[in-house]
């Protein structure tokens, strides 16, 4: 297994500056999440500085590494190249990266649509993606990120609210399990406050 300082160097030849930026805040407010929740810390930074791991790979070699993967495609993945780096970032951290733990290989492949009942690393990767300090111009950002140490669920729906607002907004195909992400924790919701 490749330490958090040894991954951290390739990334930061293989990421430009800004993806690589965005990959330190995202593995840091893993990390204060992780503090909040009682999540492993070490899962928490490992899984954070790999979600985008594939994501500056050129879309058509990643579509290339999927098939050496034997990475099965769904349609709407065939569509919107932009979520293919979840799935095969997690296939490089496995192969690459040496990651063993299927907790953290699934929050990696999860982070961009969340999936419903996602594990407790899983919302954290899902949620720190979004409130990283670097993240910039989405609405109600400071709201989502005080939620985010105070209710882990609501923070899940406020976020995929969001993002379903924003892809309906720009007229993007919204992918079924992103779908499904707020539908679940919709639904969730509703019967922890019944
Ligand atoms: O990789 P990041 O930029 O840090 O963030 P991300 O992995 O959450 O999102 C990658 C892109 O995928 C971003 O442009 C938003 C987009 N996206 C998220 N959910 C969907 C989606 N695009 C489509 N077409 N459908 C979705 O459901
Ligand atoms: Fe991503
Ligand atoms: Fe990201």
């Amino acid at each position: 297994m490749k330490s958090l300082i040894e991954i951290e160097k390739i990334l930061e030849e293989t990421l430009t500056t800004e993806r690589f930026r965005h990959t330190l805040g995202v593995m840091y407010t893993a990390a204060a999440l992780a503090m909040k929740y009682g999540a492993n810390l070490n899962e928490a930074m490992l899984a954070g500085l790999l979600h985008d791991c594939a994501k500056c790979i050129p879309k058509n070699e990643q579509k290339n590494l999927c098939k050496k993967y034997h990475i099965l495609l769904t349609e709407s993945e065939e569509k919107n190249p932009s979520l293919i780096h979840a799935k095969l970032g997690s296939y490089l951290a496995k192969d690459i990266y040496e990651v063993v733990n299927d907790d953290v290989l699934h929050a990696i492949s999860y982070h961009t649509t969340g999936r419903p009942s996602m594990s407790l690393l899983e919302k954290i990767v899902y949620i720190a993606d979004y409130i990283e300090p670097g993240r910039k111009d989405i609405s109600n950002l400071t709201f989502i990120r005080k939620l985010a140490f105070e209710n882990i669920d609501q923070t899940i729906l406020k976020i995929s609210e969001n993002v379903l607002q924003y892809l309906e907004s720009t007229n993007t195909v919204i992918d079924n399990m992103t779908k499904k992400t707020y539908e679940f924790y919709k639904q969730e919701l509703k019967k922890e406050g019944e």
